[in-house]
């Protein structure tokens, strides 16, 4: 899983980054660059996984984990930038997700007004004239090809039908995640990366007089889009640079109650519509994402494939029954338990057993 964070210039895209990856890089030695993005693998968290590492004890626990993209800010209207920016919404389009970072904290460092909804149309914006661009290329190229006696000729037909659709829907500023009808639409947008079908979740970075209730400043800005979180960047960041034991005490001093930044992964997996299952053993419990609507044989293979190719059954319960029970046997007892076959849809929060032949 790719997220890229995207957003203006001097919006916090740098501090969220540090907030996340507790400062696996210095971006003050590296700044992210078009050519050179700054990227740290950061794990989701997950209540759910702790609290199975702390009932069952094994040597590790094996979080899910996001690969996070800290870049330039987008310039539109800049033609001197131009080269950097579509350098940006390149590797915008290579992610799998992404991450709106919108100002809303005022700051002497910073020029311009504070406006997140005028900067998230920006944004928006920009992601429409970009899938735009891409759609007509596409167009002109299939038109060029379809005048041609090719085999493929009608599936080109039926892509271009589809291509004029998102064309008009561009045009008409509106984003192409409504656009596709069905798995082959989909697979085209997915082939061309559309910017506007993404998954977005949206950061309000908002000043520190407002990080311990962040969100009180989010109703300022109606309208602005969701899943949203508010959080205070620049002081989640410099909160992750301290040593473990001192972090209480500072964000006692400053009034926080918890580490806003910890929601955004969690939200970004779902705006994913992916779920979470989970595998426990000796060596290790783990925490494992599948898109929602994937089969216990797709969970088996995402373990190992050895397991989807011996499968012979899945042994499930879930987690709040586990939890409750208090240990696997009184689940059992209670009848929670449950025996499932390959085409069993994994719910979120199931823990499976693979039963298979090697
Ligand atoms: N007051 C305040 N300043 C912030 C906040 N987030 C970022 N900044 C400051 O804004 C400037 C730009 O932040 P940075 O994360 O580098 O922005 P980027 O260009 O989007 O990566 C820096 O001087 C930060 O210290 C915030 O929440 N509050
Ligand atoms: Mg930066």
């Amino acid at each position: 899983m790719k997220v890229a964070l995207a957003g203006l210039p001097l919006s916090g895209k740098t501090c969220l980054f540090d907030a996340l990856s507790e400062g696996a890089v210095d971006s003050t030695v590296h700044p992210a660059r078009a050519d050179h993005p700054n990227v740290a693998s950061v794990a989701v968290p997950d209540r759910r996984l702790d609290w199975l590492y702390e009932h069952y004890k094994p040597p590790k626990q094996v979080p899910v984990h996001v690969e996070l993209l800290d870049l330039p800010g987008l310039t539109p209207g800049r033609s001197d930038l131009a080269t950097q920016n579509t350098a940006v919404l390149e590797h915008l389009r290579r992610a799998d997700a992404l991450v709106y970072v919108l100002r809303a904290f005022d700051s002497p460092r910073v020029p311009g007004r504070v406006d997140p909804r005028a900067d998230r149309d920006v944004l928006d914006g920009e992601f429409l004239i970009s899938d735009l661009d891409v759609v007509l290329r596409r167009i002109e190229k299939i038109e060029g090809q379809i005048a041609k006696p090719l085999p493929h000729r009608e599936a080109l037909k039926h892509e271009l039908e589809f291509l004029t659709r998102c064309r008009v829907a561009l045009e008409a500023e509106k984003p192409l995640h409504d656009v596709a009808q069905t798995d082959a639409e989909r697979g085209i947008l997915h082939n061309f990366a559309a910017l506007t079908e993404k998954p977005v979740v949206t950061v309000l970075n908002v000043g520190e007089g407002h990080a311990s209730r962040p969100l009180e400043a989010a109703k300022a800005y109606e309208g602005l889009p969701q899943p949203l979180i508010a959080l205070c960047a620049s002081l989640e960041a410099e909160i992750s640079q301290l040593p473990a034991d001192e972090r209480a005490v500072f964000m006692e001093e400053m009034g926080l109650d918890r580490i806003h930044a910890l929601d955004l992964l969690p939200a970004l997996h779902r705006a994913q519509h992916r779920i979470t299952f989970y595998t426990t053993g000796d060596k290790e419990v783990a925490a494992r994402s599948l898109p929602q609507g994937a089969t216990a044989v797709d969970a088996a293979a995402d373990v190992h494939t050895d397991m989807a190719h011996g499968f012979i059954r899945a042994e499930v319960v879930t987690f709040d029954h586990l939890k409750s029970a208090g240990n696997v046997k009184q689940a059992r007892a209670d009848g929670h338990v449950r025996l499932e076959g390959r085409d069993y849809v994994v719910q979120d929060g199931d823990i499976i057993l693979f039963h298979f032949s090697r």
